[in-house]
């Protein structure tokens, strides 16, 4: 223990709380951990979280329209048959409260709230070498020592504020998507400008505008979007739900984006062009992430792309009847799916409203934020409210926000000062037993979240239960494995379309100077499950085994050299 910090210890020793494990966050990952570290190995655990109820990012994205974009049916856990049996999505795609009401039923059916520090925000976590445990801080002042510390934080929740001039001087209300109030805000009668036409925004401008007097709604980058077609499930569908949990789990896990339908095998250019058109047309009549599955090549080939590209564009010319709107609606520039995918209900036909104006900030950029409104270089728009649908620090942000400190007091924030690098999206070296739910490097914004959290909490699990099965006390990522992986991840995502995209939050463009690294693991979520799996037969390739007070050098394992990345061919 450091001089400093064991003096700060002594000072306050009534409020330390000492478990086996600490897991931060109580969303979809948190309460899964939780679970399986206490009622399956025995530990002790607590759940630091800053909200006041689970739910993590359905916690705080309350926004008007958010609803999730997987399909309800495969957003859920899949581990507890009994939960799968009498749980019952109502819509296609669920909308916060109903995902909310799903985990306060796991957090009540298994017990979990029990173990769970609501209203708790963790300001530091420091690795204590000679005792092998993590010391971590809270806002509160009430400290926890643990010698697993998990994080369980989500990939997008820490809001993006876009630092424009002005916005201290606004006299009238503004607001962070991922921040909403949780009575609501009422929008009657009021003028609102909307900043970002990202998956958020383009979920929230057509309900803002029903209620709203007007919406003007700023648009630096043109998106894609397809329509979601939400719709209650019929009895049909809930009963076909019902009949094949099985087979509904096989094929989640089975594709590469954890979603519960398979991608085409057939490629763009197999078809003529008419048959070309009916595919899309089905797909687009069918709506939501499934259009991009139509065919297998649309990631990976340019002039495959291009082909959904002038679809979409068409769809837009087609529903927006101002064609000077239109043409700044369909004026995209990049692949289609490159940047994470939007779907709809009603976008593009929004602008057909009288209340409502798109600015296109391409041609009439942002100034600043005045008193009473936004000032573009060309015009003044007067609001009474500000809605930022801007986005999140993704992947790392919130990660880096813990102030972490692994061995010998190096940061988190330093080691990962050029991007983030991690063994598996798992593990940091240096930062031995820290473990980090659907971390850079792993697939998950790509995946399906739950199918992608399901996988690690697992795996997470088994490795700490064959450490306590071994009597080993330390697991570390390789320094050689680590930098094998990093690789790895660039490859994965070099074969695709997506680095492509300069301005995309996956390689951290929207954060300034944040550095531009391609953060998930695009190699695909089946794909990943097998490399993890191997990683693990082989005694855990790649992580370092060692026992307090033993350095890494008299590792128990045998993988102190180099290893390769498997490949396993799925
Ligand atoms: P996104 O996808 O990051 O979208 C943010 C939007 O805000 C996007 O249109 C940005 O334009 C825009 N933006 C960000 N900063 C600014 C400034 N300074 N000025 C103008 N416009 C700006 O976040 P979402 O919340 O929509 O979605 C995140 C994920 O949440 C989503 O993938 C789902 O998984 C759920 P840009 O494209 O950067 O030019």
């Amino acid at each position: 223990m450091s001089t400093q910090y064991g003096e700060k210890q002594r000072s306050s020793d009534k409020a330390v709380t000492t478990v086996d494990a600490v897991v931060i966050g109580a969303g979809f990952s948190g309460l899964y951990q939780l679970l399986c570290l206490r009622d399956k190995l025995g530990l002790s655990v607590k759940v630091l979280e800053k909200g006041d109820g689970v739910g993590g990012t359905w916690y705080w994205n309350r926004y008007p329209g958010a609803r999730c974009d997987s399909e309800s049916h495969s957003y859920c856990y899949f581990f507890s048959r009994e939960l799968l049996e009498e749980w019952e999505w109502s819509e296609r795609y669920p909308e916060p409260p109903e995902i909310l009401r799903y985990l306060n039923h796991v957090a009540d059916k298994f017990d979990l709230k029990r173990d769970i520090e609501f209203g708790t925000l963790v300001t530091a976590a420091r690795y204590d070498e000679a005792a092998n445990l993590w010391d971590i801080e809270t806002e509160s002042g009430r400290r926890y020592r643990t010698t697993y510390l998990i994080t369980a934080v989500g990939c997008i929740s820490s809001a993006n504020i876009p630092d424009i001039p002005g916005l201290r001087d606004f006299k009238g209300e503004w607001y962070h998507t991922g921040q909403w109030p949780h009575e609501g805000v009422d929008f009657s009668g009021k003028r609102v400008g909307q900043i970002g036409t990202g998956s958020t925004g383009i979920q929230a401008a057509p309900v803002i505008a029903a209620k709203a007097a007007h919406l003007t709604v700023f648009q630096r980058t043109a998106n894609y979007s397809v329509p979601a077609r939400n719709a209650p499930l019929s009895d049909e569908f809930k009963q076909y739900v019902h009949e094949h949990h099985d087979e509904i789990r096989q094929i989640v896990q089975s594709t590469p984006n954890g979603h519960p339908f398979r991608i085409s095998e057939r490629k763009v250019f197999d078809l003529d062009p008419a048959q070309r058109q009916a595919v899309y047309d089905a797909a687009w009549e069918k709506g939501g992430l499934q259009f991009r599955a139509a065919f297998q090549d649309l990631l990976a080939n340019k002039a495959a792309n291009d082909t959904a590209a002038e679809f979409l564009k068409n769809k837009i010319r087609g529903i927006v009847r101002d064609p000077e709107t239109a043409e700044a609606l369909a004026d995209i520039d990049h692949p289609y799916a490159a940047k994470r995918p939007p779907i709809d209900t009603n976008y593009f036909e929004t602008f057909n409203r009288d209340n409502v104006t798109l600015v296109n900030l391409r041609k009439d950029p942002i100034e600043r934020i005045t008193p009473s409104g936004i000032k573009t270089r060309e015009h003044e728009y007067e609001l009474d409210v500000i809605v930022f649908a801007t986005g999140f620090d993704a992947l790392t942000g919130t990660l880096l926000r813990l102030n972490i400190e692994g061995r010998d007091g190096a940061t988190l924030r330093d080691f990962w000062k050029a991007g983030p690098k991690t063994y598996l999206g798992l593990q940091v070296p240096g930062f031995p037993n820290l473990f980090t739910i659907t971390g850079p490097g792993s697939p998950s914004v790509l995946c399906n979240m739950p199918v992608a959290i399901e996988q690690h909490v697992e795996w997470i699990t088994n490795c700490i239960a064959y450490m306590r099965e071994h009597a080993i006390d330390r697991c570390e990522a390789l320094p050689e494995a680590t930098d094998k992986w990093v690789e790895h991840v660039n490859e994965a995502a070099n074969a695709t379309l997506l680095p492509q995209v300069k301005h995309s939050w996956y390689l951290g463009a929207n954060i300034p100077g944040k550095p531009r690294v391609f953060m998930p693991y695009a190699g695909g979520m089946a794909r990943y499950r097998a490399i993890c799996d191997d990683v693990a037969a082989k005694g855990y390739e790649g992580f370092v085994f060692s026992r307090r007070g033993e350095d890494t050098a008299t590792a128990l394992n045998d993988f102190t050299a180099a290893t390769t990345i498997s490949s396993p061919g799925v």
